[in-house]
């Protein structure tokens, strides 16, 4: 057995980025890797961990997007690597609806125990994001015995045909790949910075045109689930203004509605709380986990509470894979490291330094319009000064310098302005100041 030695947690720029090697495998994936598939980065990771890549011209990069809110304890944390390798040595697949494990039964046990409530819960577990969605579509679906779901402008769940119509946004993410699942319903997300009405009443406004949506449009009594994203991720990291989740929740348990909360980006101390649905007190009926709960191994969850979870006739759900006991393995060990290294903590810890961070470069570059966000998921959405007109050019050209420069930031929006920071929990502050250093020059150059 080979084991690598931990990569320094410093940032190495010895080539240009990105180097020699990395254009020519990137060359090589033109013509093997279909087109239809994004690149965000061209350069080619050789190995990681913590914070830091090494790609294959050996520069060291600070990872401030941790594979998109995926390596929360670091990437090839300790206790994942321990776990899956002790899994994979003992077993790795008998599908858990065929022959069942303990370390299936384990994760759904803490998922039940982490997610937001005292009542009876219990979990399934899929392999990705957009699986846990559609899963949690149908029980919802099946328990209350009705078909509407209502989803909220910037709204993003995934790519498979149901959770491409639960997404808002056209391009990339639907355009021509129709026609869609029918019973979802769209309503307005109180997205403070591009607000139109008084912002003084944003809470109880918002409410009221989705209720009255609701009940106008599709019936209250039609509806099976209000789903959303307590701050949402690919729409830009938008967050709901104080007591609007808690006014939703309500009016789902006035209407027998389910109240479906996707923590997929925001789950796992990313927010300084386990999930971020907790920072107002809200119990969500189903709350949908996946991305960190693996620790970078594919797995994802259901949560929920147990005559809701219980609802659907044996075999109703399933698959081939969900739950793989490999990655089982490093959920327990991603979970296991969350809660005894205090990532909450470290989240927490994160939003300040680099929530203070950014708020300097905003007093200090107008082009930054809003720094927003919670714990260690926080934005920065660009704007052509003097207006709040969309300016996906300069977040370009500022990705572009930190890339370039040995940082890897990842953007996000409805209108491609917003630049995202999700590091992995365990950065240290070096890299975080380090980050902020490369940032200001970049908004120096634009
Ligand atoms: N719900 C809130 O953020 C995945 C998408 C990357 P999967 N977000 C990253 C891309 O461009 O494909 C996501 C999410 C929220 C659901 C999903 C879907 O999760 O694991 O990608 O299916």
């Amino acid at each position: 057995m080979t084991t690598l030695t931990n990569l320094e947690q410093v940032r190495r720029v010895v080539t240009a980025i990105p180097g020699p090697k990395s254009v020519a495998a990137i060359q090589r994936r033109a013509e093997a890797v279909s087109g239809g598939l994004g690149l965000t980065f061209p350069v080619v990771i050789e190995r990681a961990s913590d914070a830091i890549m090494l790609d294959l011209d050996g520069n060291q990069i600070i990872d401030m997007g941790s594979g998109i809110g995926v390596v929360n304890v670091g990437n090839s944390s300790s206790k994942v690597v321990e776990r899956v390798i002790e899994q994979v040595q003992a077993f790795t697949h008998t599908c858990f609806t065929v022959a069942p494990y303990l370390n299936y039964i384990e994760v759904c046990e803490a998922l039940n125990r982490l997610a937001p409530g005292t009542h009876k819960k219990k979990s399934m577990l899929a392999n990705s994001g957009a699986e846990a969605v559609e899963n949690a579509v149908k029980i919802a679906r099946h328990y209350t015995k009705r078909q509407a779901i209502v989803v909220f402008e910037h709204a993003y769940h995934g790519r498979t045909n149901l959770t491409m119509a639960l997404n808002a946004k056209n391009m990339p993410y639907k355009d021509g790949f129709g026609p869609f699942a029918p019973e979802i319903y769209r309503v307005p997300m109180p997205y403070e910075y591009r607000w139109l009405g008084p912002k003084e009443t944003i809470t109880e406004d918002a409410i009221e045109m989705i209720t009255h949506k609701i009940e106008k449009e599709i019936g209250a009594n039609n509806v099976a689930a209000i789903l959303i994203e307590p701050i949402q991720g690919e729409g830009g990291f938008i967050v709901p203004p104080l007591g609007f989740l808690p006014a939703l929740s309500k009016y789902c348990t006035d209407n027998g509605i389910v109240f479906m909360a996707d923590e997929v980006q925001s789950g796992f101390a990313r927010t300084g709380n386990m999930f971020a649905i907790e920072s107002e007190g809200v119990i969500p009926d189903i709350l949908i986990t996946a991305k960190a709960l693996g620790g970078g191994l594919p797995i994802a969850g259901v949560t929920g509470r147990a005559e809701i979870m219980d609802s659907s006739h044996v075999s109703g759900l399933g698959g081939t894979f969900g739950g793989n006991p490999v990655s089982c393995a490093a959920a327990l060990g991603a979970l296991e490291t969350i809660e005894s290294e205090d990532l909450i903590g470290r989240a927490r810890h994160i939003g300040d330094v680099l929530g203070n961070g950014l708020l300097a470069l905003a007093a200090k570059y107008p082009v930054i319009g809003e720094v927003r966000g919670r714990g260690a998921m926080l934005a920065i959405e660009l704007i052509k000064p003097g207006t709040i007109e969309p300016n996906s050019d300069a977040m370009s050209k500022v990705l572009k310098y930190c890339m370039a420069n040995g940082v890897f930031i990842l953007s996000a929006g409805t209108y491609n302005n917003v630049i995202r920071f999700l590091p992995p929990l365990v950065i240290t502050d070096d890299l975080l100041m380090d980050t902020l250093t490369v940032l200001d020059e970049a908004f120096a150059t634009l």
